[in-house]
């Protein structure tokens, strides 16, 4: 399961949250096929006692994107099935064992940006900045991003970035919902691992829910997303942690809801 160009460790009580690193700093963590070929492989062999993952980058930037010395020529057929490579890696990072929050700083460009998308939540730095170079560069997004990106900003927005190259700044990204939390330079770890940390405390079934039902329902015509948010709700509601944890509530044990 190791690369040379990804730290791995499980931290927490329990090992229950796995820190992914891209530590290929001297490159910009730029994503040649080797990395991608192993991130699908780590997702695929995560160990049991992991409940939640984050993943972030090492050196000033958390990932500059597809590795552009491996762009060879290639004929349609060889892209076509380096780009599947891609999709095959980035669906187990979505559709993977557990939530996976991506921890931003610096630059997260093209590929990096199709990477972080994949994930489930997205903590910003204030030095974050996206972009979509593939427009300068004569490419096209290949990683999933023309399928993700949209879902979060919008295909107007999407197609601006990649017609005039506009950068999004750390301020303005999470307005326009690329990431969900902004924090001070230097603390997007610290922040995605606390929320690491709570996620792997539900209802491992809830998780799955959210992680593999939500974004199906949303794909389905109305009718059809409430028949099956109806069998997900009856799925949830009958597994033993649930009704364990209703009594709880019930008899006085958990936590209510708080405003922070
Ligand atoms: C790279 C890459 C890379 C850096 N592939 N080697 N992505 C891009 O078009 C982004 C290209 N990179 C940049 O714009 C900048 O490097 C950064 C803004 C990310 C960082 O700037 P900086 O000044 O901190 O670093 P640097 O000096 O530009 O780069 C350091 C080294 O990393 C340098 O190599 P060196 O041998 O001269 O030290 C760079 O060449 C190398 N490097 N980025 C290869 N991307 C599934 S399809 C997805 C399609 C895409 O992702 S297209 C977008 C690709």
């Amino acid at each position: 399961m190791t690369h040379p160009d990804i730290h791995f460790e499980l931290r927490g009580d329990h090992q229950e949250v796995a820190v992914i690193r891209l530590t290929r700093a001297a490159k910009r963590n730029a994503l040649n096929d080797g990395l991608i070929l192993a991130l699908r492989d780590l997702f695929e062999q995560m160990p049991s006692t992991v409940r939640a993952a984050v993943i972030d980058g090492d050196g000033p930037h958390f990932c500059a994107g597809l590795d552009l010395s491996e762009l060879k020529e290639r004929d349609a057929g060889q892209g076509l099935h380096h780009s599947r490579m891609w999709h095959a890696a980035l669906e187990r990072v979505q559709y993977g064992p557990v939530p996976v929050i991506a921890a931003l700083h610096g630059a997260v460009v093209g590929g990096g940006l199709e990477l972080a998308s994949a994930c489930h939540i997205r903590v910003a730095d204030e030095s974050t900045f996206y972009a979509l170079p593939e427009g300068s560069r004569g490419i096209f997004v290949g990683g999933g991003g023309a399928v993700r990106i949209p879902k979060l900003i919008g295909a107007a927005r999407m197609t601006d970035m990649m017609l005039t190259g506009r950068v999004y700044n750390a301020q303005d990204g999470e307005k326009v919902g690329f990431a969900q939390y902004l924090v001070p330079e230097g603390q997007a770890f610290d922040k995605a691992f606390e929320l690491a940390v709570r996620v792997a405390q539900n209802a491992p079934l809830t998780n799955y829910a959210l992680m593999h039902a939500l974004p199906r329902i949303a794909e389905q015509p109305a009718d059809q997303g409430f028949f099956t948010e109806a069998m997900m709700a009856a799925i949830a509601q009958s597994a033993p942690e649930a009704k364990s944890r209703l009594a709880d509530f019930l008899e006085g044990r958990a936590a209510k809801v708080r405003k922070d």
